[in-house]
């Protein structure tokens, strides 16, 4: 961060400072607010005044999160098995209960078919699929399918409510490519804190590309989830959401990566399959090996890339996906490995046994998604402005209500949206933005193509203050969607719309 740019921060915290709203008067140069991270606004601000402005509490970054002690092995989730009754049946409860996440001491939780977490959901491309979803909780939740490509009656968002005590059958083809997907509640409202406590499980799609791909694919071995969530915890270790609650999204200092404390991962010396999902309610991770070594991202939220893309990092923003490839064949136990956050903090040490693992080479075509002129051509249809902190968040000015349609677009017809991040007198901060029941293909961001990493599905994008990205946005479905920002306490205040798709 250039002297230049603290500068810039420095200006834009007297200009709210002295109550000045007049942005305008800025140079554009000084106006590059997209430049400034939050962590450069935030530290500027307390500068001045030596505390949090009031009224604007941190975004995100400002807790540092603790580094992963590597004293408990990574716990993967259980697969779901299936019910043994007529159809594809799987049935997924929504459950409170007790959980050893430290030593001795039992912490309150959620979670699906157990205490914490969820298991994971492997799907097959071309069945069709029954899930009873039960609500066990006591307090009203939803069953959300994150990237799923289904009818809106099987969606679950917020019209899609199960009370307590209460269940639903969906019932849905899986109709889409192989891809890491997710679920969790979507009830209005509350979405933050039902994730937080611990709603959120794996749902993965296979289909014949996957299995054909050669690919590091033995679950829990060298094909491993990672969900990763930050948490704030009191002094009796409970997770207290109202004292945790941020407006701006909640963020703790302790890492939990599926729901383990201090993880550490062994693996062999083979070529390991890492699901990125980034599970947490506001904090973005970027994620990197503490050696500086390259790995290779394969997937994005809603698929293969065409080809592996060589990258030493990869930011994934709240509900965001990545599977990444890291090649251990050459390393040995005396290598301190880790998968660090951007700031160096560890996030999941890896441990290399003396065993080789299965050899397996990267394909170098995996998928064969594009993006056509056509669609690059298309007109823009659909404006999205994202805008505030806070509770004063809007989508076009507007708070969500669950009586109006924003948009319709047709069944099957791809239109062009346009989502603008618009910045506040303070700078404005990155809301991840999300579609239900769909993915989408970025065109642009500000005009230039997206990075190869983003090349694919997505369902989820991070859009920084002051940027412009269009996407190409097509619905197999019908029925009302849900648009909205991803940090969960945004959506819950109201940053979401709702698409009628005919
Ligand atoms: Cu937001």
């Amino acid at each position: 961060m250039g002297i230049k740019m603290k500068l810039t921060a420095l200006a834009i915290s007297i200009l709210v400072i002295s109550g000045c709203s007049n942005a305008n008067s800025q140079s554009e140069e000084e106006m590059d607010h997209s430049k400034i991270s939050d962590e450069e606004m935030d530290h500027s601000m307390m500068d001045m005044d030596g505390d949090m402005m009031e009224g604007h509490m941190s975004h995100d970054e400002v807790v540092s999160l603790n580094d992963s002690t590597g004293e408990n092995e990574l716990k993967i989730p259980s697969m779901l098995e299936r019910d043994d009754e007529e159809g594809v049946v799987y049935t997924v409860r929504a459950q409170k209960g007790k959980t050893e996440i430290f030593d001795g001491i039992e912490t309150t939780t959620y979670g699906y078919n157990g205490s914490f977490l969820g298991p994971m959901l492997r799907l097959e491309k071309g069945e069709t699929v029954k899930i009873r979803t039960i609500n066990e909780l006591d307090e009203n939740t939803t069953f959300h399918w994150h990237g799923l490509d289904v009818p809106a009656d099987a969606d679950g968002g917020p019209h899609d409510v199960i009370k307590p005590g209460e269940e639903k059958i969906i019932e849905f083809e899986v109709s889409q490519e192989a891809a890491t997907l997710w679920f969790h509640p979507h009830p209005e409202g509350i979405t933050a804190e039902q994730v937080y406590n611990g709603l959120a499980g794996l749902l993965y799609i296979e289909d014949d590309n996957s299995k054909s791909l050669g690919l590091p694919s033995d679950y829990g071995k060298n094909d491993i989830p990672l969900i990763f969530q930050d948490k704030l915890f009191d002094d009796e270790k409970q997770l207290n959401f109202i004292a945790a609650m941020n407006d701006d999204g909640t963020i703790g200092d302790t890492l939990l990566v599926n729901g383990t404390l201090n993880p550490k991962l062994t693996v062999d010396k083979e070529k390991v399959r890492l699901r990125l999902l980034n599970g947490s309610n506001a904090r973005n991770f970027t994620f990197k090996l503490n050696t500086g070594d390259s790995f290779v991202q394969i997937a994005t939220d809603g698929g293969f890339l065409n080809e592996p893309v060589v990258l030493k990092e990869v930011t994934l923003a709240p509900s965001e996906r990545a599977e990444i490839i890291v090649d251990f064949s050459q390393m040995n136990s005396e290598n301190d490995l880790a998968l660090v956050n951007e700031d160096g903090s560890i996030l999941l040490p890896f441990e290399v046994s003396n065993q080789s693992g299965a050899v397996s080479t990267i394909p170098g075509e995996m998928n064969d998604f594009s993006l056509t002129e056509e669609e690059m051509e298309l007109p823009v249809t659909k404006k999205v402005e994202l805008f505030g902190m806070m509770d004063q968040v809007t989508i076009n000015g507007k708070k969500f209500d669950s009586e109006r349609i924003d948009f319709t677009q047709q069944q099957g017809v791809t239109e062009v949206w346009e989502i603008y991040n618009k910045p506040d007198e303070m700078g404005g901060m990155i809301h991840p933005f999300h579609i239900h029941g769909t993915q989408f293909k970025i065109i642009s961001r500000n005009g230039e193509a997206p990075p190869e990493n983003e090349r694919g599905w997505k369902d989820s994008i991070s859009i920084e203050p002051d940027e412009r990205v269009k996407i190409a946005v097509k619905f197999n479905n019908k029925g009302v969607y849900m648009f909205h920002c991803h940090i969960l306490e945004h959506e819950d205040n109201g940053m979401m719309g709702q698409v009628k798709v005919e």
